[in-house]
């Protein structure tokens, strides 16, 4: 009787034991493993951390990998594109399953994405665009439509002057727009200025604005602040419109209107990119009209595409996240909301 007892015991904990190993495995190929059991390791190049957006970028891919169970090999690239080179060789070296990257500019990848290329290790780019010879050199890119972001921008602005009758300040006949544009030779600033230009040229409201000056603020609220007092000291009384490429910019923006005896928000209308918390406080206190979202939290999309191209699946070439367009009359409402 014992001996059945013991062999029964026995049976059940073998059972148990496989019922385990059977889920563990469940749990591990549906999370952080690239179909072969073992755990993905995914080497990220971020820009660096020049704004509020991209701090919820970063964030973002940290908690996604956390939460995926991939284990995430971060380099901060401190604004510069060489280090980034630097840290996607070192990614091959390492030999990483799957590299991503946030291209700081859109030219000069294509020797060291050849080069993962040729080491089989696949490549996601995430938020800014690259200009390759090759498209196959990366398998997928996740990120943010940048010209439907500019046109936007115009679209909402020419609405908005219309509707409350707004009159240029100097006078004459037509609005003056500056604009604080972001990175130089980034694919993101390049193309929120070409869909601004465009929706403005193919307007029927186009000779009613004169874009009068254009500059870089490098996407931070230092450099931002810097530059308008700069536009303000040249043309002070002439601005009817600030465009700043992102909601940082026209942060800093905003302190250098103050600074010049300005109402931001009323003598000089405000619309930048982004939807950052700090842009929704700024609208809820009157002091800017608009931002475009543009959505940083990419991290879940990117890791499950990580997964998938590791699975053998095909993915998506380009997959770009949704975005909403918020003006200062929502921002009370909305800011509980927003997540970043
Ligand atoms: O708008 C800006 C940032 O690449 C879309 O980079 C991103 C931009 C974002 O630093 O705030």
């Amino acid at each position: 009787m014992k001996k059945i007892i013991a062999l029964l015991l026995a049976s059940l904990m073998m059972i148990v034991a496989a019922g385990c190993g059977g889920g563990d495995q469940a749990k591990s190929s549906g999370s952080g493993s690239g179909g072969n059991g073992k755990k993905i390791t995914m080497g990220f190049s971020q820009i660096g951390a020049e704004s509020e957006w991209r701090t919820a970028n970063t964030e973002s891919v940290k908690q996604a990998a956390k939460d995926a169970g991939i284990d995430l090999q971060f380099s901060d690239a401190q604004q510069k594109q060489e280090n980034q080179i630097k840290a996607i060789r070192s990614f091959i070296a390492q030999g990483v399953d799957i590299i991503a990257f946030v291209p700081i500019v859109e030219t000069g990848w294509d020797t060291v994405l050849k080069e993962a290329k040729d080491a089989k290790i696949p490549v996601i780019v995430v938020d800014r665009d690259v200009k390759l010879s090759d498209d196959s050199l990366y398998v997928a890119k996740i990120g943010t439509d940048s010209v439907t972001e500019g046109k936007n921008v115009f679209k909402w602005v020419d609405e908005y002057m219309t509707k409350q009758n707004k009159k240029p300040r100097d006078g004459g006949s037509q609005f003056n727009v500056v604009v604080l544009e972001g990175t130089v030779g980034s694919s993101v600033a390049i193309r929120r200025q070409e869909g601004f230009k465009d929706a403005m040229a193919a307007s029927a409201d186009a000779s009613k604005y004169n874009i009068l000056a254009s500059q870089t603020g490098e996407f931070t609220r230092q450099k931002g602040q810097e530059v308008m007092e700069s536009f303000l000291k040249s043309y002070g009384p002439k601005i009817d419109i600030l465009f700043a490429h992102n909601d940082d910019m026209a942060l800093g923006a905003i302190q250098a209107i103050e600074k010049a005896g300005l109402k931001p928000g009323k003598d000089i209308t405000i619309i930048s990119i982004d939807g950052v918390k700090g842009m929704f406080q700024a609208m809820i206190d009157g002091k800017s009209n608009c931002t475009v979202e543009c959505n940083p939290l990419q991290g879940p999309l990117l890791m499950e595409t990580a997964k998938k191209i590791l699975n053998g699946e095909t993915v998506e070439k380009l997959v770009y996240v949704d975005e909403g367009i918020f003006p200062a009359d929502v921002a009370e409402k909305t800011l509980p909301e927003r997540k970043y």
